[in-house]
């Protein structure tokens, strides 16, 4: 299997990491964002989004960072992915949580915060980091609530959910967000931190 992929996109950190996690061989091919090669034509048609990760498997192209995550832990037993409907629909609850509203109040904090500054994008604006905080506030206390009683997001291990969830956390320091008041998310991510699979795909390096 081969991942198209961009090291420092937590959405490529998401698939990465499931695949290092569980042993899984798998090569690598470099997709430069910055350089503007999710545009090119042959890989828009792996993908016509433009968008990394993408994950080929012969003749098999998927893409959407989540879908992969569930295809490369399909390919042996593991405790990611276990086989039981109830667990997997915790699974995918927190993994569309995820793409539909933790995303949505991190990527605006990362972006006005860490990529503008980064890559001399002028001045975060002021409106856009008050209203992505306070929106960040609501779902930062689901997370913070839920993890008070739980190691782990679904069942108490490790599973897909975390690394879905832990991507949007990747830029959390530079990016500035106001995790001040969430321990139990503190403590959740010092324990993804502490994975080698978190480690080797740290875009710190
Ligand atoms: N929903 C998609 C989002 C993928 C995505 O936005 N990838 C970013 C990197 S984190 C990207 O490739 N951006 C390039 C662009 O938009 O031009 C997924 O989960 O895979």
């Amino acid at each position: 299997m081969k991942l198209y992929y961009f090291p420092p996109s937590p959405n490529t950190r998401k698939a990465h990491a499931v695949a290092i996690h569980l042993g899984l061989p798998i090569d690598l091919k470099l997709i430069d964002l910055q350089k503007g090669e999710q545009r090119t034509p042959e890989f828009m048609t792996l993908n016509p989004t433009g968008r990394t990760p993408v994950l080929q498997d012969g003749n098999f192209i998927l893409w959407e960072s989540t879908a992969i995550m569930q295809y490369l832990a399909s390919q042996m037993p593991n405790l990611l992915w276990p086989d039981d409907a109830q667990t997997r629909a915790d699974i995918v609850r927190w993994q569309s949580w995820q793409l539909a509203h933790w995303s949505v109040v991190c990527q605006p904090l990362q972006f006005e915060n860490f990529v503008k500054p980064l890559l001399q994008l002028g001045e975060p604006d002021k409106q856009v980091v008050q209203e992505a905080s306070d929106r960040f506030h609501q779902e930062a206390k689901v997370l913070d609530n839920h993890l008070a009683e739980h190691d782990f997001l679904v069942g108490n291990a490790l599973t897909l959910a975390d690394f879905s969830v832990a991507s949007d956390l990747t830029y959390a320091g530079p990016g500035q967000f106001p995790l001040g008041g969430y321990p139990h998310i503190q403590a959740w991510y010092r324990r993804i931190e502490a994975l080698p699979a978190w480690q080797q795909t740290s875009p710190k390096g």
